[in-house]
C-alpha cells in the first residue's frame, strides 16, 4: 500500500514540476502505476541541433567504385589503390555524410586485364548509385573500359594511368592526377643519355598500352637524340627470360629499358645480373613498387627509374595519410596509394558540387558536369587543376635511385633517392 501511495505522489510531483515548466500537465493515472522496475534517466543535456540541418532531398546512397588488380601479380600496387581510396572516403567522404548523404565504396578487382575491366565496367554502369570511378592501375584495362563509362557518363579519375590514350581518345569522362608516358619516356631518355651517358640501349616491352607505349616514346628520343638501339622486342613471359635475355648479351648494350610493371621486371633484371650482363638499368613507373626489391634483390639496388608517383615519402602532405594508412592496413603506404587518396577527394568533390547545384542526389551527368568546373583541388600529394582532356594542366616526374639499405623492402622503398623532379605542363 505504501509503494502505490509514494509513486502516486512522485507522479503528482512529476506534473506540477512539467507545468511549472510550461509543459502539458499529464492526465493522472487512472490506477497508480505499478511499481517500475527501473526509473528511466533523465538526459544530461539536450541533443544539440545540427547548425546546418541536411537540406531536403539530399538522402539516400551515393557509391565510389574502385577498379584495380586486387589479385594477381600486379596486386601489390592495386590492392594499395583500393586501400588509398578507402581511406580518402573514410576521411573525406563527411563532405557527402554532412549532407545527409550515405556513402559506400564499391572495390572491383580488375585483374590487371583488359576483358576483366571491361566486364566488371557493364556491372558497375548498372549500379545507378555509383556516381564516380577511382581506377585504374593498368592504362590497358582503363581503355577497355572507358567506352562502356563513357556510354553511362560516369566520370573515371585515375591515380595512376599515364597512356597519353587515356585522355586522347576523346573520352569527356577521362580524368587523370598523374603525368602522360609521351613525356616520362622522354624524361627517361634524357636523364640516360646526359646522366648515365649511355651510348646504346636494348628496349624490352611487355605487349601493353602501357609498357610498349613508354618503351615507344623512350625509343623516339634515344633515335632523335643519337642513343644507338641495339633492340627493341616485345614479351609477355613472366618467369624464364633466357630468349630475351640470350640476343641482350650478345649485343652488350650500355642500358636496358623495359616497359612495363615490377612483377615482370623483376625476375628479368635479376636473371639479366646472374648471367653477368653489366648493363645499366631504367624502366617507368610501372617499377615503383617495393616488390621490385623484394624479388629482384641486389640486382636492382641503385638502379635508377622514373615515376610519377614516388614514394609517399616524399610529399610532406602525406605523412598523416602514411602513418593511418600504417596505422590501418599493417603495411607502409605503396606508389600510387597516396594518389587514389586524391582521387577519390577528387570523385567526392565533383560530387558534393553536383550535389549542391541540384539540391539532391546528383546524376552522374550532372557529377560529370561539375568535375568540368571542379577548379584547382588541393590534395596530399600536389594540387590538381584539369584541362580540357582531362590532363592534370601540370605533372610532377620524378628521376629516383633504388636504395641500396638492407632492411624490409616496404620501408626500404620510402628510402629511394629523388635525383630530379620536375614539374611539366600537360602536352
Ligand atoms: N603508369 C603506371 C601504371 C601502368 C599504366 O599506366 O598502365
Amino acid at each position: 500500500m505504501m509503494k502505490r501511495v509514494s509513486a502516486f505522489l512522485i507522479f503528482a510531483l512529476l506534473g506540477a514540476l512539467l507545468a511549472a515548466c510550461g509543459a502539458p500537465t499529464p492526465t493522472a493515472p487512472t490506477t497508480a502505476p505499478a511499481t517500475p522496475t527501473t526509473a528511466p534517466a533523465a538526459p544530461t543535456t539536450a541533443p544539440a541541433a545540427p547548425t546546418t540541418p541536411p537540406a531536403a532531398g539530399m538522402t539516400g546512397v551515393i557509391k565510389i567504385a574502385t577498379q584495380s588488380p586486387l589479385s594477381g601479380p600486379q596486386a601489390a600496387l592495386g590492392v594499395g589503390i583500393r586501400n588509398g581510396a578507402e581511406l580518402g572516403l573514410e576521411q573525406l567522404g563527411k563532405t557527402l555524410t554532412g549532407m545527409g548523404f550515405t556513402v559506400e565504396l564499391a572495390p572491383f578487382d580488375d585483374q590487371a586485364k583488359p576483358e576483366v575491366g571491361s566486364a566488371n565496367a557493364k556491372n558497375i554502369v548498372s549500379d545507378n548509385d555509383i556516381l564516380c570511378l577511382v581506377g585504374h592501375l593498368n592504362s590497358g584495362v582503363a581503355l577497355a573500359s572507358l567506352p562502356d563509362y563513357q556510354a553511362a557518363s560516369l566520370v573515371m579519375v585515375s591515380p595512376a594511368n599515364t597512356n597519353p590514350k587515356i585522355t586522347e581518345s576523346g573520352y569527356p569522362n577521362a580524368f587523370r592526377i598523374v603525368g602522360r608516358d609521351d613525356v616520362q619516356g622522354a624524361v627517361g631518355e634524357e636523364f640516360a643519355r646526359t646522366e648515365l651517358k649511355i651510348n646504346s640501349v636494348y628496349i624490352i616491352h611487355d605487349k601493353t598500352d602501357y609498357g610498349q607505349g613508354v618503351a615507344e616514346f623512350f625509343r623516339q628520343n634515344a633515335e632523335k637524340n643519337g642513343i644507338k638501339v641495339l633492340g627493341f622486342e616485345g614479351t609477355e613471359e613472366q618467369s624464364v627470360f633466357d630468349s630475351i635475355l640470350t640476343p641482350i648479351q650478345a649485343a652488350n648494350p650500355d642500358l636496358i629499358y623495359f616497359g612495363g610493371i615490377y612483377s615482370q621486371a623483376a625476375p628479368m633484371f635479376k636473371q639479366a645480373r646472374d648471367r653477368g650482363i653489366k648493363a645499366a638499368f631504367l624502366g617507368p613507373d610501372g617499377l615503383d613498387s617495393p616488390e621490385l626489391l623484394k624479388v629482384a634483390g641486389d640486382a636492382v639496388k641503385g638502379m635508377y627509374y622514373t615515376s610519377v608517383a614516388a614514394p609517399v615519402s616524399q610529399f610532406p602532405d602525406a605523412a598523416k595519410f602514411a602513418e593511418d594508412y600504417q596505422a590501418k592496413y599493417k603495411e607502409a603506404a605503396p606508389p600510387f596509394s597516396a594518389q587514389a587518396y586524391d582521387a577519390m577527394g577528387v570523385c567526392i568533390r565533383a560530387i558534393a558540387s553536383a550535389a549542391e547545384a541540384a539540391k539532391g542526389k546528383p546524376t552522374r551527368a550532372q557529377v560529370l558536369e561539375a568535375m568540368k568546373k571542379l577548379g584547382a583541388y588541393k590534395g596530399i600529394t600536389g594540387t590538381y587543376e584539369f584541362n580540357a582532356k582531362g590532363d592534370p594542366v601540370k605533372s610532377a616526374y620524378f628521376v629516383l635511385q633504388v636504395s641500396s639499405e638492407a632492411g624490409d623492402p616496404a620501408e626500404v622503398w620510402n628510402k629511394n633517392a629523388v635525383v630530379k623532379r620536375l614539374e611539366i605542363a600537360a602536352p
